[in-house]
C-alpha cells in the first residue's frame, strides 16, 4: 500500500506525554482529589445512581495514592457518534496504558460503536493492528456507530457479552450522550455486581463536551483549525478577487464553539453565534439584516466582497424556527407511520402545513422549497433534526439576495451582490491530528487504562491545565454523575450531562465581540495556514485560541 511522506513522518512522532504518566507503573497511584464537583447534585440523580454516587474526583501522581493493580487486563474499546481526529491515539495510549500496567494486558475493540457490543462483532487489538493507525485521522480502525446503549435489555446483553468474553472494563469514546450512556451502564455493572468497570473518554469535534474538570473534548483542536485554514483561503480570494460575499456554514450543532474559535482565528465581517441569537430572541429577519448592514456599508467603501460565517444549529437557535421545528418534531413523532405513508414532498408539506397553527403554518410556508423539504427529513436517534443536512447558509443568502434587491429597486443600495456558499464539516473530521490533539488523545488513553487498573468505575478520562505545556497537564478522572443534571428528554426527566454551549459572558466570546464592530467593515482578515505537525512549539503546538482565552 502507498501512503504519502506526511503519513510516514507521522508513524515516527511520539506524543508528548504529561511528566505525571512518564513514571513508572510501580510509583504512580490514583490521589483522591478533594476539588469540588461541578454540580450540587439533585436527589433525583443520587436516588438514581445509588452504587457510583459521591466518588472523588482523581489524579495520578507519583508515590502517592491509590496504585494500580499490576496483573494482565483484558478491556473492550467502542468509538460512539461522529468522527474525531485522534481517536486512533485514544486506542493506541488506552494499549500503551494498559500495557504498562502489565505487558500482558490485552485490547479489543467492538466494530461500528456501540451497536458492535451487541452483535458482539469483537477483534483483538494487537500492536500490528494499531501501530499502522498511530497519529492518523479517523475512526477505520474498528468503525463507529451511532446506536444507544441505553435500555436495561441492552445493559444486560452488554454484561453477558462482557462476561462471555471474560471482559474486564468497556472503554466508551463519545460525546455527551454516549458518556452519559456510559454512567448509566456503568451503574447498572456496579449494582448487578458484574465486576465490569466503564470509562468514558471525551470525544466531539463540537466542542460542547467540556466543563470546569473536562477541559476539552478531543478533536475540536484540529477540525477547527482545518477549518480555519480554509476559510483563511477563502478570505484571502475574497480580498483578491473582490467579486464575491462567501457564506460559510460550519459544524458544531447546537453550539457555536467552532464558528467561534474559527471568527478568532481568521477575523471575518460576521459571524454569527447561535447562543447570543437565542439569547437575544433574535428573529431570522434581524440576522437579515445584520448581514445587509455589512454588505451595504462595505459596499460604501467600494468593498463588494466578505467573509460570514453561520454555525449549524443557528436554524434551531433562532426563537421562532426553533418552536416550528419543534412542533415538526413533535407532530412527526406522534403520526410516524402515517408520516410514513405519504410518499410526496407535496403531499407531507400539505398534511404539515394543516396540522401546525396558523403563525408556524405561515413561518413554514415562507420558507424556500428546500428548506421545508429539509425540515421534513428523518430525524436523528433522538427525534431531532439533522442540522447538518440544513442549508441555513443558502436560506440566508436567499433572504439578504432579496432584500438587497429589494433595497437597489428603492435607491438605497448601490454595490453588488455576489455570492458563493460552502459547507465545511465532513473535511475537519478525519484530519491527521494536530500535535495537540495527537499528545493529548494518546495521554487520554492512557489515563483510561490507568484508571482501569486503579479500580476506577463510572469515570471519565481528564486531562487538566491544557493551555500549559503537556508536560505539565494534570492527567485523572472525573465521576460523571458529578457532571450530571436532569433534563426533560422525550417528555421525561432524565439525567444527562449538560451541553456545553458558547458562554457569552467568557472570555473567547467577549474578546470577539469587543473586535467584531471593526471587522465587519474593515477587510482585517487573519490568515492562521495549514496545521503545522513539525517545527517550532508556538507553531506546531499551540491549543485553540478558545482553550488559551477561557484559561488565560
Ligand atoms: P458527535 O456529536 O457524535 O461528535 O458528532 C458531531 C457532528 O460532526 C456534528 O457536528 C454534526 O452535526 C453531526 O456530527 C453530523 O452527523 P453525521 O456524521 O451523522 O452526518
Amino acid at each position: 500500500m502507498s501512503i504519502s511522506p506526511l503519513q510516514s513522518e507521522r508513524y515516527r512522532y511520539e506524543p508528548k506525554v504529561p511528566e505525571a504518566l512518564a513514571e513508572s507503573i510501580e510509583k504512580l497511584g490514583a490521589v483522591e482529589s478533594d476539588e469540588p464537583l461541578e454540580t450540587e447534585l439533585s436527589d433525583e440523580i443520587k436516588r438514581m445512581f445509588p452504587h457510583t454516587v459521591g466518588r472523588p474526583i482523581l489524579r495520578f501522581r507519583a508515590g502517592e495514592g491509590r496504585a494500580a493493580e499490576q496483573r494482565p487486563f483484558r478491556v473492550a474499546v467502542i468509538l460512539s457518534g461522529g468522527q474525531a481526529p485522534g481517536g486512533h491515539n485514544v486506542i493506541a495510549g488506552l494499549f500503551d496504558g494498559l500495557k504498562k500496567v502489565h505487558p500482558d494486558s490485552q485490547l479489543f475493540g467492538f466494530q461500528n460503536g456501540p451497536g458492535g457490543i451487541l452483535d458482539d462483532d469483537c477483534v483483538e487489538l494487537t500492536a500490528e493492528v494499531i501501530d499502522p493507525y498511530r497519529n492518523t485521522g479517523g475512526f477505520d480502525i474498528i468503525g463507529s456507530g451511532r446506536t444507544k446503549l441505553e435500555s436495561e435489555d441492552q445493559f444486560k446483553r452488554t454484561a453477558e457479552v462482557f462476561r462471555k468474553r471474560n471482559l474486564d472494563a468497556l472503554v466508551i469514546i463519545g460525546g455527551d450522550d454516549s458518556n452519559t450512556n456510559a454512567a448509566v451502564l456503568a451503574e447498572y455493572m456496579e449494582r448487578e455486581q458484574t465486576g465490569v468497570q466503564v470509562i468514558g473518554v471525551p470525544k466531539t469535534i463540537d466542542g460542547d463536551l467540556k466543563s470546569r474538570y473536562v477541559e476539552a473534548s478531543f478533536g475540536f483542536d484540529t477540525a477547527s483549525k482545518t477549518y480555519a485554514e480554509l476559510i483563511g483561503n477563502i478570505a484571502r480570494d475574497a480580498n483578491s478577487a473582490r467579486k464575491y460575499w462567501h457564506f460559510i456554514k460550519l459544524m458544531g450543532r447546537s453550539a457555536s464553539h467552532i464558528a467561534l474559535e474559527c471568527a478568532l482565528q481568521t477575523q471575518p465581517n460576521v459571524c454569527i453565534i447561535s447562543e447570543e441569537v437565542s439569547e437575544k430572541g433574535q428573529t431570522l429577519d434581524e440576522i437579515v439584516d445584520q448581514i445587509v448592514t455589512t454588505i451595504v456599508r462595505r459596499a460604501k467603501r467600494g468593498d463588494n466582497f466578505g467573509v460570514v460565517l453561520v454555525p449549524e444549529g443557528l436554524i434551531e437557535a433562532i426563537p421562532e424556527m426553533n418552536a416550528l421545528i419543534s412542533a415538526i418534531n413533535e407532530l412527526l413523532g406522534e403520526n410516524e407511520r402515517y408520516f410514513a405513508t405519504l410518499k410526496t414532498f407535496e403531499d407531507q408539506a400539505e398534511w404539515i402545513n394543516k396540522k401546525l397553527d396558523r403563525d408556524r403554518s405561515y413561518l413554514f410556508s415562507t420558507l424556500p422549497t428546500e428548506i421545508q423539504r429539509q425540515l421534513l427529513m428523518d430525524r436523528d436517534p433522538h427525534g431531532n433534526v439533522q442540522v447538518s443536512r440544513i442549508d441555513t447558509e443558502r436560506l440566508l443568502v436567499d433572504m439578504v439576495d432579496t432584500r438587497l434587491n429589494e433595497m437597489k429597486t428603492g435607491g438605497s443600495f448601490h454595490g453588488r451582490f455576489s455570492h458563493q456558499d460552502h459547507f465545511f464539516g465532513y473535511e475537519g473530521r478525519c484530519a491527521f491530528p494536530s500535535n495537540f490533539d495527537a499528545d493529548y488523545c494518546r495521554t487520554l488513553g492512557m489515563t483510561a487504562g490507568l484508571l482501569i487498573a486503579c479500580g476506577a468505575n463510572g469515570y471519565i478520562s481528564a486531562v487538566g491545565g491544557l493551555a500549559r505545556p503537556s508536560s505539565e497537564w494534570k492527567p485523572g478522572g472525573v465521576p460523571i454523575v458529578g457532571m450530571m443534571t436532569m433534563e426533560k428528554r422525550k417528555g421525561k426527566p432524565t439525567p444527562v450531562i449538560e451541553k456545553a454551549l458558547v458562554d457569552t459572558s467568557d472570555k473567547p466570546f467577549r474578546s470577539f465581540e469587543q473586535q467584531r464592530e471593526t471587522w465587519a467593515v474593515e477587510t482585517s482578515y487573519r490568515y492562521p495556514g495549514a496545521i503545522q505537525y513539525f517545527g517550532p512549539p508556538e507553531i506546531a503546538d499551540q491549543p485553540t485560541l478558545t482553550l488559551q482565552l477561557e484559561h488565560s
